[in-house]
């Protein structure tokens, strides 16, 4: 054991963070690729959170060749006096110590609070090696550990002019399976983290493909994360309306102020996006603050478009939904002591935020719209367009109601259904057109494989307002087969099918098609792709013959790994569509549960997610070529 003077309060500490080890999951959620990353996040938190007491303004990270990360920032420093209670200094203790990081600097301190809000002392836990470095007050101090236990103690290591803490880890590959971290899934929360805490600079560093680092800052905050979002949408304001309060408006009055940021900006399309933050920490189950949000622009909008006499006395109020049509907005709120709830622990609790919110956006909106006539003028048009656009919407969706109500005679001749009954035993797939269709019916097993053909493109959902969307009978006939309904009348029990498996061909209109599909499906039946529902099947792309050998290739890479082993004089044929497989050929390299693989589409991010449709079926031209341009390669392996 390489720990000196072992006292029991050690012993103590190495239980801790064996109790890491043993159970990383009930620490960092998962083992999986997510919880790699959640390491990096959680010492980046701890960056941020020197941040927010205005004690650090450059954070930098670094993936090193070996899959180690460093994380730089010029905060306070770890504090490094020997703490009594524990015999050992400060350093140490927020190192080894399961939960003494956030809440040991005393009054101030904001706990950013990652995910879990674990503290470094789990990231130490989980790592082969940590070395921790801390500037501060003109020295620096190092320790290094091996698996959160230190193999050195706290050695001053010289003289020095800067401040902050340096941290380096390689994650244990014992307890990681998959050690490589993506720059992609980096990248998207250290960009969100600078938009959300603007001014500072975040970087980051992928020294495996040596490129320069990417740099994250944003002088307007959230008002810049609106404009990315609209990127790729026409606006209706030039700027986005930002709002930043701190409540209440003198500080000395509470011990518990609430900062409020709120950006928002119109657009062109019939969608609503909202992304709400509390602490940096994305609710993406809503809470108070979203709450607060939406009541108080809807009164601002009503109360605006009937003073200037937009609404007439006879007309009703503008809904809630009719008012966040084609609204981007991102609201922020920090606070002393969050209350996350609901199931994934994202939602907001605190009830108090909600009157605060309502009331900081009601009095930015009326003062806008009373600033900016004209930009008003097109947005409350825009909302009175909804509100009659939502009526037409009604009306088409009791046709699909009724639809689903005679069912079986909507759905003759198109579906192929199972016959289990029993939706967790049933999957469905969707075919691209009529001859595929064909095969897939004829090869399946029709005990629990429901078979719907879609001939041709279906509409762009991005791009068509729903009662339009609800006229297109392809996507009529799609949601009553799934059986769950869409948007606010979805209700996931009513699934008829385990998995939705898209089946396209293996080219450039395939890959569109499936787009298209999961557009739809992201759009107005999120929950399926939230709750993993749906599935992209893996057609082979050659088949390859020598003597009575025959092999189904699916990727270039293996079949150039084939060429190599069988040399030459063997037969390849690539499949240009699903239809030249015959029902036998289909059920067994694409159908057949024992031997088919199928990719589950995720949705790791909604803001990315967003992004990526925003982009691909937007109505810009240039943001959807530099996209295709950026991701030539891997566009037609899209994953949300
Ligand atoms: C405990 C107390 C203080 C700061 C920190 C921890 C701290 C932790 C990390 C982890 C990475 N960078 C960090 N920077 C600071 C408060 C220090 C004070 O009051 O001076």
């Amino acid at each position: 054991m390489a720990v000196e003077n072992y006292s029991a309060d050690d012993i103590q500490v190495l239980e801790g963070l064996e109790a890491v080890r043993k159970r990383p999951a009930m620490y960092i959620g998962t083992t999986s690729s997510r919880g790699l990353h959640h390491l990096v996040f959680e010492v980046v938190d701890n960056s941020i959170d020197e941040a927010l007491q205005g004690a650090c303004d450059t954070i930098s990270v670094a993936i090193h060749p070996d899959n180690s990360i460093t994380v730089i920032d010029n905060g306070r420093g770890i504090p490094v006096n020997i703490m009594p209670e524990y015999n050992m200094t400060a350093l140490e203790v927020v190192m080894t110590k399961l939960h003494a990081g956030g809440k040991f600097g005393g009054k101030g301190y904001k706990v950013s609070g990652g995910l879990h809000g674990v503290g470094v002392s789990v990231v130490n836990a989980l790592s082969e090696w940590l070395i921790v470095e801390v500037w501060r007050e003109g020295k620096s101090w190092i320790q290094k550990y091996e698996k959160g236990v230190p193999v050195t103690p706290v050695k001053m290591n010289g003289e020095t002019s800067s401040r902050g803490t340096r941290v380096s880890f390689l994650p244990d590959k014992t307890i990681f399976p998959d050690l490589v971290f993506s720059v992609d899934i980096l990248t998207q929360r250290l960009r969100e983290l600078a938009f959300l805490n603007k001014g500072i600079t975040i970087s980051l560093t992928d020294e495996r493909d040596g490129t320069f680092p990417h740099v994250f800052k944003y002088e307007g905050g959230i008002a810049s994360f609106v404009e990315h979002l609209n990127q790729s949408r026409v606006v209706l304001q030039l700027h986005p309306l930002y709002i930043q309060q701190t409540w209440p408006k003198n500080p000395g009055e509470s011990d518990t102020p609430v900062e409020v940021e709120i950006a928002l900006q119109y657009n062109d399309t019939y969608l609503e996006n909202l992304f709400s933050f509390a602490n940096n920490i994305n609710t993406i189950e809503g809470g108070s603050h979203l709450s607060g949000f939406k009541s108080g622009i809807t009164r601002a909008i009503n109360s605006y478009a009937r003073l200037k006499g937009f609404l007439k006395e006879k007309d009703s109020n503008l809904s809630g939904e009719d008012i966040r049509e084609g609204l981007t907005a991102v609201i922020s709120v920090k606070l002393r002591e969050p209350q996350f709830e609901g199931q994934t622990k994202a939602k907001l609790g605190n009830s108090e935020i909600e009157g605060i919110v309502r009331g900081i956006i009601e009095e930015g909106v009326n003062q806008f719209l009373e600033e900016n006539p004209s930009e008003a003028k097109a947005i409350v048009e825009k909302c009175i367009l909804s509100s009659r656009a939502r009526e037409a919407a009604r009306k088409a969706r009791d046709v699909v109601r009724r639809a689903s109500a005679l069912e079986g005679g909507t759905l003759a001749g198109k579906l192929a259904d199972c016959s289990d009954k029993n939706p967790a035993n049933c999957e469905i797939y969707l075919v691209e057109g009529e001859s595929a269709g064909g095969s897939a019916k004829m090869g399946r097993d029709r005990a629990f494989q429901a078979i719907l053909p879609l001939k041709g493109k279906i509409l762009n959902v991005e791009k068509a307002r729903l009662d339009k969307i609800l006229n297109n009978e392809e996507i009529r006939i799609l949601i009553t087969a799934l059986g769950t309904g869409i948007s606010e009348d979805f209700d996931i029990k009513k699934l008829r099918y385990d998995r939705i498996i898209l089946m396209t061909d293996a080219d450039v209109d395939g890959a569109h098609i499936r787009t298209l599909l999961l557009t739809f499906l992201y759009r107005y039946m999120q929950t399926l792709v939230e709750e993993g529902h749906v599935y992209i099947a893996q057609p082979p792309l050659y088949n390859v013959k020598k003597g009575k050998k025959e092999t189904y290739i699916y990727n270039d890479a293996e079949l150039e790994k084939l060429r190599q082993e069988l040399g030459d004089g063997m037969a390849v044929q690539r499949y240009k569509g699903l239809g030249e497989m015959d029902p036998d050929q289909l059920w067994e390299t694409t159908m057949n549960p024992e031997t088919r693989t199928l990719r589950k589409v995720s949705l790791e991010d909604i803001v990315a997610a967003d992004e990526i449709f925003s982009t691909l079926m937007g109505e810009k031209v240039e943001p959807r070529k530099q996209f295709i341009q950026t991701y030539a390669k891997e566009v037609k392996n899209l994953d949300i």
